[in-house]
């Protein structure tokens, strides 16, 4: 038995057996957590789980202090013998000296002379009885995080059912992480990077999740049938370790929290933000602008960019607006993207010198991972999308009313592709603000070109180098990303489902079946989360929760455009409008106007964490 305490925590490591524990010190509520390890990995076409029983023979152990951007640590350090099978391991605990945060990390090394193929490393699993947030039991609660920027985050109560779609290929590539388990009973539940199991009665919780997401997928889940067991995975994704490799995974991470508390996440989204060398204080102001995407969709042709532009700039003192964004509907195909449509004869150049001049930001949407099938570059360029093992482009999901395709961003050139649009867009058609969206596309499963690789770290290196094709200079929105990834490269984040003209989803006016969509774009969607991410606002990013459509005839009453106006602006982050501003009435002109400029702060929303309010719709 080997310990190490804070004033905070105290950590029992029982190497022997393979578990450790991890328990609260002083106050009147003792909390416990009490968990094994287990590493799958096939080799030679065997399945083998290590680590599961005992982290013998021959281990070595030793504690210390550390360094460490949260400042110092209490470690324990468990470096084991290799294995018969040729496999070394070490686990790395620690507790933060100052913080009552709790962290872990293991690596594996292989030492045989076979490759071996990681299944996943799973850091947690509750022994029987061993998760205890209070001596008397309590109305238990777990709030999910969704993958990434329009996939659902919502608190359950253990009588509901996780929301999932219903649409299988059309939907899931997009929105749902394919290494999370999407559980389909009341109690079960699963969450992204990180998730949190609350108590409501005795206004505590346990947050489990991983503090950046650069080497693998985290995924937390929870049963709350009964004795409430945590499981929380790092997935390998079937990636190739070699002989004479090793890998190690990101922090791991557990938190009690306190429901009392004002602002119950800071200790968490905070760590996570030092982790990546965050200065939060250091992030622009959130932005205000117009968005072309909402009222002309891929209609749109460079004439409506100019006439929005002279009239945000004949409105400018009424309506402070500073960036013109340009979103999707200029390039041939996306994949295409130095080919124009007809509605675009010049290409994008000029209408950015021409925003310029009027004294706005111009911005342009890109989606540098994604390719729409009739691209041209899927036949000059094949090698560069991914495939299965069956030698089949991968679906990316049903969009644009087709189902696209991605590149694999572990091919040299098809990232260099993907970097030049960024490069291009930034340096030679001068838009300093680019929305970079479909992210997702780097993160699907396939056939990679290099197989060693897990989908994070396919994806966190596509998405530094686009940030390094921006240049420093370039201020970055992502949308569509699966949201671990993304934290310490860009500026503003989308964090919420597409706003709509429809209240619930609906696909051409088609709402049956539909409207339980979680992810879909829909007015009801982008609130949800609009309301449960606001946290993440100037932590890990400018939140975008999307854009206002104030117009009278979007589709919506006039009282969803208040609640979609409200929730934009009370939640701090940028305001978009996405109307033909020339077509506005006065009085839905002063609803923009109301929103304007942003209010920026980050707001505090009581009760977020321990009710499952609000269910919007
Ligand atoms: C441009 C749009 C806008 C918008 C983005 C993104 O699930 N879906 O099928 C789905 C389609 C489009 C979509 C989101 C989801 O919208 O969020 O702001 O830029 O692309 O095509």
């Amino acid at each position: 038995m080997i310990s190490v305490e804070t004033p905070a925590l105290q950590l029992l490591c029982q190497p022997e057996q393979g578990q450790w524990t991890l328990a609260t010190l002083g106050g009147t509520n003792p909390r416990r957590v009490k968990a094994r390890l287990g590493i799958t990995y096939h080799r030679e076409g065997e399945l083998y789980e290590d680590l599961a029983n005992s982290w013998l023979p021959g281990e070595v152990s030793e504690t210390g202090q550390a360094a460490s951007p949260h400042g110092p640590l209490r470690q324990i350090r468990i470096a084991m013998q290799p294995n018969p099978a040729g496999m070394q391991y070490e686990i790395t605990f620690a507790l933060t000296e100052r913080l009552p945060l709790f962290l872990w990390q293991l690596k594996m090394s292989n030492l045989s002379a076979k490759p071996v193929w990681v299944v996943h490393l799973e850091m947690l699993h509750t022994s029987a009885g061993g998760l205890s947030l209070h001596p008397q039991p309590g109305d238990l609660g777990f709030f999910s995080h969704g993958w990434q920027s329009w996939s659902y985050s919502g608190l359950y109560s253990p009588d509901q059912t996780q929301r999932r779609t219903r649409l299988g290929p059309i939907q899931s590539p997009p929105a749902v992480n394919p290494s999370t388990p999407v559980p389909r009973r009341p109690g079960h539940y699963s969450s992204d990077f990180y998730g949190i199991l609350v108590d409501r009665t005795h206004r505590t919780a346990l947050l489990a999740g991983f503090l950046s997401q650069q080497q693998q997928f985290g995924t937390a889940e929870v049963w709350m049938d009964g004795r409430p067991r945590l499981r929380l995975m790092a997935s390998g994704d079937g990636a190739r370790l070699d002989p004479g490799s090793s890998l190690t995974t990101d922090w791991a991470t557990l938190a009690f929290l306190d429901l009392n508390d004002p602002d119950p996440l800071a200790l968490y989204l905070d760590a996570v933000a030092r982790q990546h060398g965050m200065d939060p204080t250091l992030l622009p102001d959130s932005p205000s602008g117009w968005c072309s995407w909402y009222y002309y969709f891929n209609h749109l042709k460079a004439e409506d960019v100019e006439r929005n532009l002279a009239e945000a700039a004949r409105r400018r003192p009424e309506l402070p607006l500073s960036i013109i964004q340009i979103d999707d509907g200029f390039e041939r195909f996306p994949g295409d993207w130095f080919a124009f449509r007809p509605g675009f004869p010049q290409g994008v150049e000029p209408l950015a010198k021409q925003i310029r001049a009027s004294g706005f930001t111009p911005g342009l949407w890109l989606a540098p991972f994604i390719v729409h099938p009739r691209a041209a570059l899927v036949h000059e360029h094949p090698d560069y999308l991914l495939r299965s093992e069956r030698g089949r482009p991968v679906n990316a999901g049903f969009i644009w009313d087709v189902f696209t395709n991605a590149l694999d961003l572990t091919h040299p050139g098809a990232l260099e592709y993907a970097c030049r649009s960024v490069d291009t867009a930034a340096h030679e058609w001068g838009f300093p603000y680019l929305k970079l969206d479909f992210l997702y596309a780097g993160a699907l499963r396939g056939a990679h070109h290099d197989p060693r690789l897990t989908r994070a770290q396919v994806l966190r290196r596509g998405l530094e180098a686009l940030r390094q094709a921006a240049g420093a200079e370039t201020t970055l929105l992502g949308c569509g990303v699966p949201l671990g990834s993304a934290i310490g490269l860009f500026e503003a984040m989308r964090i919420s489902a597409d706003v709509s003209e429809s209240w619930l989803p609906n696909y051409r006016k088609v709402q049956v079946v539909l409207s339980a969509e979680p992810h879909m774009p829909s007015t009801r969607n982008a609130l949800q989360n609009i309301l449960l991410r606001a946290p993440l606002h100037r932590r890990w990013w400018v939140n975008d929760p999307d854009c206002l459509l104030s117009r009278e005839d979007s589709g919506l009453t006039l009282e969803e455009v208040h609640t979609l106006a409200t929730a934009i602006s009370m939640t701090g982050g940028s305001v978009f409008l996405s109307d033909d501003v020339p077509a506005l009435s006065p009085e839905r002109l002063r609803i923009a106007q109301c929103v304007l400029p942003p209010i920026d702060r980050r707001p505090l929303l009581p009760g977020l964490k321990d009710t499952p309010r609000p269910a919007c719709g």
